[in-house]
């Protein structure tokens, strides 16, 4: 739940899990302070759920939620989302133009964290960015893109 009225000026973002729980990260403009049950790392707010979806529902999800998927704004903030040992789907993709990856918010990736061989569009174009759990030790080689 979120604080009464938070919802109005919320500029918030969520973190889905892949083959995991999912995980939601708002980012409140409100302050830096979270809703009771999520985590806050800096002024922003991660929450974990226990369901298991695809890239795009859980996109949907999180923008019903007033949220979105995670952007990766800084390399502390990286590091701290690999403390989990879950999947989790990022707000990253490249379903508009095939090897050009975008965030969520339209914005050019520019500092990635990929898996040493990845992207790799093993499975046909593999869009959507998840990040492994169980990665603390190689925070930085994280990413891996998926379907
Ligand atoms: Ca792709
Ligand atoms: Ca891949």
């Amino acid at each position: 739940m979120l604080p009464q009225g938070a919802h109005h000026n919320l500029n918030s973002q969520v973190l889905r899990v892949h083959g995991g729980d999912p995980l939601l990260l708002l980012q409140p403009v409100w302050g830096c302070s979270c809703p009771e049950g999520w985590l806050k790392f800096y002024c922003s707010c991660y929450y974990i759920t226990t369901e298991q979806k695809s890239w795009n529902e859980s996109r949907h999800d999180c923008l019903a939620r007033k949220a979105d998927l995670v952007i990766k704004n800084s390399q502390e903030e990286q590091v701290f989302l690999t403390t989990f040992d879950q999947c989790i789907w990022i707000g990253l993709t490249d379903g508009e133009t095939e090897g050009i990856w975008k965030w969520v918010d339209g914005t050019a990736l520019t500092t990635a964290y990929w898996w040493w061989s990845e992207p790799d569009s093993e499975v046909g174009e593999e869009d959507c960015a998840m990040m492994y759990g169980g990665v603390q030790h190689i925070p930085l080689n994280a990413w891996n893109d998926w379907v």
